[in-house]
């Protein structure tokens, strides 16, 4: 068996890892590391390229390159990568892996302390034993065992974001239904009720001829190895180790069958057994009458729950969270779509570290049918992401103006100045009260010092949330998928802070935040906090990130009136007023 292309580009990067522990030039290092990206990445398997004698056509990828692809193809093994591995202990090289530790911290705990595993790296951080040494302290100690603990998640968990499962997932499926056997499709189990990170992802296509959608299936060019191959199911490993089940079923089986593989299992559970209350049991391929063994079929979902009495429940809906009980009170909720979003209240740009200009984003914006938006761009404290001073804040406010007044001319369209202020690790927020006094709408943002204990991270929050000028915390929690658990924030103190205030709380769509989450945003809303659906875009592409942080919101039962970013612009500027600007 071939090696796929996940395993040969991460053959690349541990040689890129490797090198740079060994000092070698940064140049001879990022062609590996870039290689292995564009390999991971690359849309057809290495050993096909190989096959064809086309290696070299990937880009970035010369004669030595290519060779050493031919070799791992052929072999199993790069030789270099052996020899590599003979001067540099596997431990040292793991360390990388961890967020804090360099090649150069690496090499050093290596050369000067000995460390040659995770475990000793982590004993001798517990024990304060290396902030002594050159450029530590214990501020890195600690970053360090974070980083450990984070990394060892990652490892225990390797579960897809979702905001790289789904557009893979419809590529795919976008395939199959191009195919004349394929009468319906979609995506199903964790992808379709929107999970923050998906374990495999789940297809379903309706079709009385399966055969040939699963020759196409299993013989896609980003396939590693197939799984299974069966006429009603196959699975299969994609090159980036990604796993993918297709079922296909006869069109008039579709509604049991797309019930029964959305799930969630806890849901489905629930909805057998209040079928066999009425004498029917209920599998993948239909209801069956108990009594004389008579199957009934539903074409739809609609008729699944209908047959036991219930209203259709949006797939977001689906994890026995309450759903079931609502559907049979008939209190399920309206819940919010993206054609009820009218505007976009967080977003950067040049200004700070976001890619397009002022003008640029209100016209990515517009086109994308919002009605108005709110500039915010960083605070002075955040070094790294440009933040601005006070000096720079006042002269982006007279170019917010400008776009505002000739985009208010030619569409009715508005642009309002804000900002996206630090709080700070001491408390304090990033601006006076009278510099955000003269901001049109504010956001508040924890970005450093999130592992603070638990009481000093949550009063952080609470001085934002309280501030009369803070219109909106943003992505509360700061968590990162699937990287960083968000702060340990006391939820429910905040959510008393943000009712008491009327602070709108953020549900940020950008995948790898999504944060809120569905639990905390349905707490919210039952609490009556006002919630707002932000892209947080530093670009034109992120702003289409909008159907995450509203499949968010569904999965927290959100309906549109509880989103301050759905509302017109009076209402918006009426709320804003009254909020004491
Ligand atoms: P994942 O893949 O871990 O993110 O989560 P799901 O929900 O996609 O789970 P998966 O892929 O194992 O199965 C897809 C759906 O199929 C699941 O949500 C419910 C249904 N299902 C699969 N296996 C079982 C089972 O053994 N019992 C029941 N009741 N349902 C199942
Ligand atoms: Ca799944
Ligand atoms: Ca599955
Ligand atoms: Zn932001």
């Amino acid at each position: 068996m071939a090696l796929t292309n996940q395993q040969i580009a991460g053959i690349f990067h541990t040689v890129a890892d490797m090198l740079e522990i060994k000092g070698e030039i940064i140049h001879r290092v990022m062609s590996y590391r870039r290689t292995a990206e564009t390999v991971a990445d690359y849309p057809r398997a290495m050993s096909d390229l190989a096959a064809e004698g086309k290696l070299t056509d990937i880009p970035g990828v010369g004669k030595v390159l290519a060779e050493k692809i031919q070799e791992m193809i052929d072999t199993g093994k790069l030789d270099f990568y052996e020899k590599l591995k003979t001067e540099i202990p596997e431990g040292v090289v793991e360390m990388l892996a961890v967020n804090g530790v360099g090649p150069k911290k690496a090499r050093m705990f290596w050369e000067e302390a000995g460390i040659t595993t995770l475990e000793a790296l982590e004993a001798a951080a517990r024990e304060g034993k290396l902030r002594e040494m050159p450029g530590m302290g214990a501020k890195s100690e600690t970053k360090i065992l974070e980083g450990i603990e984070s990394y060892r998640r990652r490892v225990a968990n390797p579960r897809t974001p979702l905001g790289v499962a789904l557009p893979m997932a419809e590529r795919i499926l976008a395939r199959l239904l191009e195919l004349p056997q394929a009468q319906r499709g979609t995506v199903a189990g964790s992808l379709r009720r929107a999970r923050p990170t998906i374990g495999d992802v789940d297809l379903l296509v309706a079709s009385d001829d399966g055969a040939p959608l699963m020759e196409a299936f299993v013989t896609m060019p980003e396939v590693a190895r197939v799984l299974g191959n069966g006429e009603s199911k196959s699975s299969v490993e994609l090159q980036n180790g990604v796993q993918v089940d297709l079922r296909v079923v006869p069109a008039e089986r579709w509604g049991t069958a797309l019930q029964y593989f959305t799930g969630s299992q806890a849901h489905n559970i629930k909805i057998r057994e209040m079928a066999l209350k009425r004498g029917l049991s209920l599998n993948e391929f239909a209801y069956t009458r108990q009594d004389d063994g008579q199957q009934i079929l539903c074409a739809d979902e609609e008729a699944v729950y209908s047959e036991i009495g219930l209203p259709w429940i949006a797939p977001e809906l689906r994890e026995d969270w309450g759903e079931i009980e609502a559907a049979q009170r008939g209190t399920l909720p309206k819940l919010i779509t993206i054609d009820d979003i009218r505007s976009d209240l967080h977003m950067h740009t040049q200004w700070s570290d976001g890619a397009l200009t002022i003008r640029q984003m209100a016209e990515a914006a517009r086109q994308r049918g919002r009605e108005f938006i709110v500039i915010t761009d960083h605070s002075r404290s955040a070094g790294i992401a440009n933040g601005l001073s006070i000096e720079r804040l006042l002269a982006q406010q007279q170019e917010v103006r400008e776009v505002d007044a000739e985009m208010r001319d030619k569409y009715g369209f508005r642009v309002f100045h804000g900002s996206e202020i630090e709080i700070k690790a001491d408390g304090t927020l990033d601006y006076p009260d009278d510099i955000l006094a003269q901001l049109d709408f504010v956001v508040a943002s924890l970005h450093v010092s999130l592992r603070q204990p638990r009481e000093q991270v949550t009063q952080r929050a609470l001085n934002a949330v309280s501030n009369p000028h803070v219109d909106l915390m943003g992505h509360p929690r700061g968590q990162l998928i699937p990287d960083r658990e968000g702060a340990d924030l006391d939820m429910e103190a905040l959510f008393a802070a943000a009712k008491a205030n009327d602070t709108a709380l953020e549900i940020n769509s950008n995948p790898a935040r999504l944060d809120l989450e569905a639990q905390n945003a349905k707490r919210a809303i039952e609490l009556g906090i006002k919630l707002c659906i932000d892209t947080d875009a530093h670009s034109e592409s992120d702003m289409d990130l909008l159907r995450y942080g509203i499949m968010t919101a569904r999965r927290g039962w959100v309906e549109a009136p509880s989103v301050i970013n759905t509302w017109p612009l009076d209402k918006f500027l009426a709320w804003v007023e009254a909020r004491g600007k």
